[in-house]
């Protein structure tokens, strides 16, 4: 007859071996998914450094602190790039670029009519919720030299995050209308991006459920922070289903 064996001892076990079990990093499988994912991260954080420059000259009281923010950016997307030649990967870098396309024009139209409120929920809320959230899911099964890097860079996006935050948070009232209509226009794409870069995230071992789930609670946070009830936020995030 078999020893039995205690459940709490078989639960431990299998949480043990699956805490080991990271995936091998050096197959072709995992190397092509990377070599967009790397990409589609490495030009977000190129996009971030622009749009923080572009703040910079919409928010002149704030140029110092937003190239500051945008200096942050520019590491960010050294050290990814990093990332990719550590594993030997080439990143993709043409389909990243077509990845954002649709958000990058829509920062771009913000920007030129002047729409801070816009530009600032763009890349200082979504982007920086959507980036905590992949790097919160990617650091468990990452190769431990970019874990070491994707470490670094998470707590810088909750600076950038928090800095949109409090921007919108001091003009609540003022932004409300334009936020609505932001979220409304935007959220939706972040949801279609997320639907693009999943299949490829799930060769590296990222959860779509925990993606969402963490973009979210991020994103909700933010926007109670701000000043949003309840009810209003189950409503803007009603404009991705
Ligand atoms: C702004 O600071 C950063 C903007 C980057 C956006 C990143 C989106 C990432 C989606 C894919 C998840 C993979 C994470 C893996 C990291 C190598
Ligand atoms: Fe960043
Ligand atoms: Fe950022």
């Amino acid at each position: 007859m078999p020893t039995p064996v205690s459940p709490e001892v078989a639960v431990l076990d299998e949480r043990d071996a699956s805490a080991q079990q990271l995936p091998d990093f050096t197959t072709e499988a995992y190397k092509d998914a990377y070599s967009r994912i790397n990409a589609i991260v490495i030009e977000g954080e190129q996009e971030a450094y622009d749009n923080y420059m572009s703040l910079g000259t919409m928010i002149p009281e704030h140029a110092d602190e937003l190239a500051r923010l945008a200096k942050m950016e520019m590491k960010h997307m050294k050290g990814f790039t990093s990332c990719g030649r550590n594993l030997g990967v080439e990143a993709d870098l043409p389909f990243a670029k077509e990845f954002f396309g649709p958000l990058h024009g829509n920062f771009q139209i913000a920007f030129k009519e002047g729409k801070v409120v816009t530009c600032l929920l763009i890349q200082a809320l979504l982007i920086e919720a959507f980036a905590i959230s992949a790097y919160h899911i990617y650091i468990p099964v990452a190769d431990p030299f970019a874990r070491r890097i994707t470490e670094g860079v998470v707590k810088d996006e909750y600076t950038h995050l928090n800095y949109g935050q409090e921007w919108l948070k001091a003009n609540f009232e003022a932004s409300k209308e334009e936020l609505f209509a932001a979220n409304k226009a935007n959220l939706p794409l972040i949801r279609s991006m997320l639907d693009q870069v999943a299949g490829d995230a799930a060769v590296l071992q990222m959860d779509k459920e925990d993606l969402i789930e963490d973009f979210l609670i991020a994103y909700q946070e933010a926007l109670s922070e701000i000043g949003f009830n309840m009810r209003e936020i189950a409503r803007m995030a009603a404009a991705a289903l």
